[in-house]
């Protein structure tokens, strides 16, 4: 009939909970029209007509937030237990903000806690950039964007399901590049070939599996998205309620910062955890660990940070280490702060339930408490992680939160840790659910379980119906590594008083306030290198901006050249640390032959060179929410060649950098935008190579092995700093400044400057912010002009790009400056030895 004659891309699959025979399909009131090819990941045979019957409206009543109207459906759906009435609340929260819940009137259903909102809605929003309109039979709501009608969302192509363990909403989408959802491995752009994308977090290994206007943050605890090439999009979950809000943006950058508004913007950072860390799993002993480190010394390859993974623990248990090969680790870790290096070692949440009565305080201790998971009968839930039997802190407890301190403040004050790496959070579980398997139940069974890794809920985790103080673990799954990343932060900051540094495997929207994050178990092979740039950048569109894979690969034995171009992006990840797993051939810088060193070094030399402009990106970030490694199409919403690159990325907006991707490569195609680009090799000094164009191209670079490309963006200041071997001396340094001169003869850029640990400088204004400007002042370039002090901090060095005419002179605060070269060739500068404050330099 009329009521099937849908395009075969814009088909609302009928049958997302199994497949469906013609008379099962045409039983739920949908049209059954099977396609030539097998229906296999491809469009459905079975979908919904139009005006598929459903809720009905009633009238939008005013509220204090907004406006509610009770939706009634007369017929139940398909569904078990379907939830008859539901109330949408409609709540314009800002004049880009839109937010809309479904819930049940009736009886309260689970909600995400923790999301914060920085700028709280307002009652009374004077023309907003949306409208909205409803669909009042069957229900369906549009929005537009009101200065061009264009829709955003519509979700009267598909109906609105809600029972009690199956809820679905679809929506049309205003575009086919669409970004986002969650961690995956995936390019930046989404792939809406009938593909999926699940969120329940899984111990999983990476697998293959007006444009961007629009973002909608989704608060349910667990979901399930279809995508499809209509565009459209379908999300199902298991429980909770619908909570959407919609970003207007107008720019791609303002729905970030919209979207973290509402999550909260990202922490601080210390300092020191931009710099170079370096773990494996078989650092076996303290000696072994030590000697890392004196290699690494030994090489001159900065680093900071030295990690510990489960090696150091007595049997594997945490907040334990073992009396033989580590019996002297509070030494080591002295010895290590002495070298002005820090330290950071494993903690799984897991806790040890079997060592005999009396020999393990935290589980005795916890047990007492209360601070466990319970299983659906009341019994401490038992599942087997590293050393076997466990149980499972429930950190949605406030009594946990305080044992979990409690157990931090006795650990450090025998092993002075600086920060703490969060793994197997998910939480991760060797068995199914528990050592005693899992009730019977719907909560373990739902009726439909999508998209889920081993086919259950329960599958390498807990229970489900397992019971934590908030909720079931149903609802709080997805929340787990979340909550122990709050409560680690918050111990830290009270046990330490600086800021805190947690690494944490498992996320969920609001981590980046409280912790880091990496991209988990990848393998040391190509594609992974490759994929671990829309890694790193779409979690910066989360929120998380302190994010990396692991340098070199984890699994499986890395070689020479693959670890030397890993080197090279990873110096350019927000987090950087070389990790390794236990049988896999070594992958310290130093293993390798000296050529390969020597790019190593490099690399990881010319990061640290420009950790203070790193730094300032993530001060940004922190207060306004901006993002550190950045896509292109952030950057450049407007240039279609943006959309999709995910093989280059920028630091803020003003440095490119086109890694190396391809085995064997020594030449690199990188996409430069409109503008004038200047090459910054990795050389010290940096020979330049000058690059003009109004328009964006694509060109070939040379890049051997010791060289990644980076471009500096014309109109920009870059601060640096002299490294050194680490953070702790080269914030002694003094800075150079790179200025790369737009066409018209200007450029800026801007430091922010604190003592890189205490808690809240900028909230408390102990930091210096300097403001750096070029500009030509009738006929003379005024190259840097100082706004701000830095505060007793040097100035050794200045480089100016694209410098037309040879200077007849370079004068600093009124001096005349001997030291310096002009290359009429180059067009670049290069002022030395200038040992001074604040300057002014012509
Ligand atoms: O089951 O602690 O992702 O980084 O080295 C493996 C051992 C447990 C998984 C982490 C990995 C870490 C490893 N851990």
């Amino acid at each position: 009939s009329d009521q099937c004659g849908i395009a075969v891309e814009s088909r609302i699959d009928c049958g997302r909970d199994r497949s469906l025979s013609r008379a099962d399909c045409e039983g739920r009131g949908c049209c059954y029209v099977p396609l030539p090819q097998s229906g296999l990941g491809g469009p459905p045979w079975c979908f919904y007509p139009v005006r598929y019957p459903g809720y009905k409206m009633g009238p939008l009543l005013p509220t204090e937030k907004g406006q509610r109207a009770t939706l009634a459906r007369s017929e139940p759906s398909y569904l078990p237990r379907d939830i008859p009435t539901l109330q949408l609340d409609v709540m314009p929260e800002t004049l880009g903000r839109l937010h809309l819940t479904l819930k049940d009137p009736a009886s309260p259903r689970y909600e995400v806690p923790f999301v914060t909102s920085q700028s709280r809605g307002h009652k009374d929003i004077q023309n907003p950039l949306y409208d909205v309109d409803f669909q009042p039979d069957p229900f369906g709501f549009i929005v537009r964007r009101k200065s061009n009608g264009r829709v955003l969302l519509n979700t009267t192509i598909g109906p609105l399901l809600f029972a009690d363990q199956y809820l679905q909403l679809s929506t049309s989408m205003a575009s086919s590049a669409i970004s986002g959802l969650g961690e995956h491995y995936t390019p930046i752009t989404l792939d809406l070939n009938w593909s999926s994308v699940s969120l329940w977090n899984r111990d999983m290994a990476p697998h293959q599996c007006d444009g961007y206007s629009v973002l909608l943050l989704s608060k349910m605890a667990y979901y399930v998205v279809f995508l499809q090439p209509a565009p459209a999009l379908t999300w199902v979950t298991v429980g909770g309620i619908l909570d959407f809000y919609i970003f207007l943006g107008p720019s791609p950058q303002s729905v970030v910062q919209q979207y973290h508004e509402v999550i909260g913007y990202p922490m601080m950072p210390p300092y020191w955890s931009l710099g170079f860390h370096l773990c494996r799993w078989g650092y076996t002993s303290t000696n072994i660990t030590r000697t890392v480190v004196q290699l690494m010394r030994q090489a001159k390859i900065p680093l900071d940070v030295q990690w510990n993974d489960l090696d150091y623990a007595d049997q594997r248990r945490v907040f334990t280490f073992d009396p033989q090969r580590f019996g002297d680790l509070p030494q080591m870790v002295e010895e290590f702060h002495q070298l002005g290096m820090k330290y950071v070692l494993i903690l799984d949440p897991g806790i040890s339930s079997a060592s005999p009565p009396g020999s393990y305080k935290p589980f005795d201790d916890g047990l007492k408490r209360g601070v466990f998971i319970k299983n659906s009968t009341g019994q401490i839930l038992i599942g087997k992680v590293w050393p076997g039997p466990t149980a499972f802190p429930d950190f949605t407890n406030p009594t946990t939160q305080d044992w979990w301190m409690d157990c931090i403040r006795v650990f450090h004050s025998k092993v002075p840790v600086d920060g703490l790496w969060i793994d197997m959070n998910e939480p991760s579980n060797f068995v199914q659910g528990s050592v005693d398997g899992c009730p019977d139940s719907d909560l373990e069974k739902p009726p439909y379980t999508p998209g889920v890794i081993g086919g259950q809920l329960n599958s390498g985790t807990l229970c489900v119906s397992a019971q934590q103080y908030l909720s079931n673990h149903y609802n709080l799954h997805n929340l787990y590594g979340l909550t122990e990343a709050i409560a680690t932060h918050r111990a830290l900051l009270k046990v330490k008083s600086t800021r805190p540094f947690v690494l944490s495997r498992s996320s969920f929207p609001g981590l980046g306030r409280f912790s880091a994050h990496w991209t988990g178990d990848v393998r040391s092979d190509w594609e992974q290198l490759r994929f671990s740039i829309p890694g790193v950048l779409l979690f910066g569109l989360y929120g998380i901006p302190l994010v990396g894979a692991d340098v070199c690969g984890f699994g499986g034995d890395t070689t020479e050249e693959l670890c030397v171009r890993w080197t090279q992006l990873g110096a350019f990840y927000p987090f950087m640390r070389n990790h390794n797993d236990r049988p896999n051939a070594p992958q310290e810088p130093y293993v390798f032959s000296q050529q390969a060193q020597d790019a190593m070094r490099t690399a990881i030399t010319l990061r640290y060179s420009l950790l203070p402009f790193l730094y300032t990106l993530f001060h940004h970030t922190h207060s306004s929410s901006s993002t550190v490694a950045r896509p292109l199409f952030l950057e450049f919403p407007t240039d279609p060649n943006c959309q999709s690159i995910d093989r280059q990325f920028l630091w803020g907006s003003s440095l490119l950098i086109s890694p190396v991707l391809e085995e064997g490569a020594v030449q690199v195609t990188a996409y430069l935008p409109p503008g004038t680009w200047y090459s910054l090799h990795n050389v010290i000094p940096p020979l330049m190579l000058y690059i003009l164009n109004h328009k964006g191209q694509c060109i070939l670079f040379p890049a051997p092995l010791d060289t990644i490309n980076v471009h500096v963006r014309e109109g920009s200041i870059i601060p640096q700093q002299v490294p050194a071997l680490t953070t702790t001396a080269s914030r002694r340094n003094p800075f150079t400044l790179i200025v790369a001169l737009s066409v018209g003869n200007w450029a800026k850029g801007e430091l922010f400057w604190d003592d890189g640990e205490s808690l809240d400088t900028f909230e408390h204004g102990h930091y210096s912010y300097v403001l750096f400007f070029a500009q030509e002042v009738q006929n003379r370039v005024n190259f840097v002009k100082l706004n701000g002090s830095l505060d007793g901090l040097v100035l050794g060095e200045v480089r100016v790009f694209g410098v037309q005419a040879s200077p007849t002179a370079v004068w600093a605060n009124g001096q005349k400056v001997h030291d310096f070269s002009y290359s009429p060739d180059t067009k670049f500068l290069i002022s030395y030895s200038l040992s001074v404050q604040v300057i002014s330099l012509c």
